[in-house]
């Protein structure tokens, strides 16, 4: 295999860490990943692409920003991935799922931030994360005040953070909100490349990003069979792959796994028996490489059918508009699709509920499993409206971190909720 350790150098990680870092993320893909039964062929592409996480990608995205590409990192699905491809840009996913650099966190941020936040923080303060050094512009959002606050200092330690404000109501006012914050956005990408965005730029902006959209939603699709065609952990590792691997080229594979698993559903071959305990996920993202709550019902004899989450349905529910005539208008389209998503951070977010409840009739799913990180205000103060209104669904509500401390715990827990379904 090829060696990165230059490349590495050159971004400014802490070989030794990051050393460390790489051997502990190999030995727990091979144990969940790996060791699961009767995988779709498919799946060997997103093997690939996780053996090469700070590898190939790397020093594609190394080798484009050479060619005078620009790199642009975020942290939620309200930035607006489209303007970045319609600017030429590389749009990467920088949210982080393990438990990394934390101590260092906890000198900037309180202990009592959610895991999201401190991996983050933690990922760049241990010289980890070679996509932020690569990032020529971050961009934050005013979504949670965990986030919001951490961006300032995040600005300190990168200087290049652009903060794009979010409302929290979707009213007219919102809605204008954010519209003139996506025009402002496009401002930002058009000085950082030098050059103004085309409609011809934004149309392909637009259609690339929906055609990933479309091929996750055809995955989701493909979940509702019984026995489901391939396991949660694989479905949560394609759409955490989405958020920064190759647009096109994701797509394509994503497409061929699907394909796969038409023949595997006409066939009715699954990865469980038929009538496995079907599980819906809802609430806060799981961002690479959190994979415990999946780990730990597929190890109990139960299959995860759905993420309702950022890293999950909520990034493909919706497509942008294609139908439009003047950049101006391209971005409105761009603008009124992400004030579809139901995120928490809004008040009121009354759309959650009832998207939650299709959701699991579609799926077909026999319980949800309302996912908050620790110190996760939104999404924890939401489970209460969420579980009144699914009133009959079994429904379990867990609180965790990236740790490992409460793995034994959360097994007994969900083994319970698994078997009374
Ligand atoms: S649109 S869910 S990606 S904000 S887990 S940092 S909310 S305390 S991530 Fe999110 Fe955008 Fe909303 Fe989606 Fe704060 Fe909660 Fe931490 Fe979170």
């Amino acid at each position: 295999s090829n060696d990165y350790t230059p490349l590495w150098q050159e971004l400014g990680l802490d070989l030794d860490n990051h050393a460390g870092l790489l051997g502990v993320l190999s030995d727990a893909y091979r144990g969940i990943y790996l060791a699961q039964a009767n995988r779709p062929r498919g799946m060997a592409y997103f093997d690939f692409v996780i053996s090469e996480v700070h590898g190939l990608r790397i020093k594609e995205i190394y080798e484009a920003k050479r060619a005078g590409r620009k790199v642009v990192g975020g942290f939620c699905v309200y930035v607006p991935e489209e303007v970045v491809l319609a600017a030429d840009g590389i749009c990467i996913g920088l949210c982080a799922g393990a438990e990394v650099g934390t101590a260092e966190a906890e000198r900037f941020i309180p202990r009592n931030s959610c895991a999201l936040i401190k991996a983050f923080m933690g990922f760049k303060l241990a010289g980890l994360c070679p996509y932020v050094e690569l990032t020529d512009l971050i961009v934050g959002e005013t979504t949670c005040d965990g986030k919001k606050k951490a961006y300032e200092i995040f600005d300190e330690l990168t200087g290049k953070v652009h903060v794009m404000e979010l409302p929290h109501m979707k009213g007219p006012a919102g809605k204008r909100l954010w519209l003139g914050e996506v025009a402002r956005f496009r401002e930002t990408m058009e000085k950082l490349t030098g050059a103004p965005l085309t409609l011809e730029g934004l149309r392909h902006g637009v259609a690339v990003v929906n055609a990933k959209r479309r091929a996750l939603q055809r995955l989701s699709r493909l979940r509702e069979a019984d026995p489901a065609p391939l396991s949660g952990l694989d479905a949560l590792l394609v759409n955490q792959v989405s958020f920064y691997d190759d647009p096109v080229r994701f797509t394509a594979k994503t497409n061929e796994l699907c394909d796969e698993l038409e023949e595997r559903v006409a066939a009715g071959v699954g990865v469980t028996a038929k009538g496995a305990p079907r599980l819906l996920v809802s609430g806060s993202p799981m961002a690479i490489p959190n994979w415990k709550v999946h780990a730990i019902v597929e190890g109990s004899g139960g299959v995860v059918v759905g993420e309702e989450s950022c890293i999950g349905e909520r990034n493909f529910r919706d497509l942008a508009d294609e139908d439009f005539v003047t950049v101006e208008e391209g971005l409105m389209k761009i603008a009124e699709r992400s004030l579809t998503i139901d995120c928490a951070c809004f008040t009121p977010n009354d759309e959650r509920p009832g998207n939650i409840a299709a959701l699991c009739e579609r799926l077909r799913a026999d319980g949800i499993i309302h996912y908050a990180l620790q110190f996760c205000t939104p999404y924890l103060v939401e489970a209460y409206k969420v579980e009144t209104s699914l009133a009959g669904v079994p429904f379990l509500r867990i609180e965790t971190d990236y740790s490992m401390e409460d793995f034994g715990q959360l097994k007994t827990r969900l083994e319970a909720f698994i078997e009374m379904l």
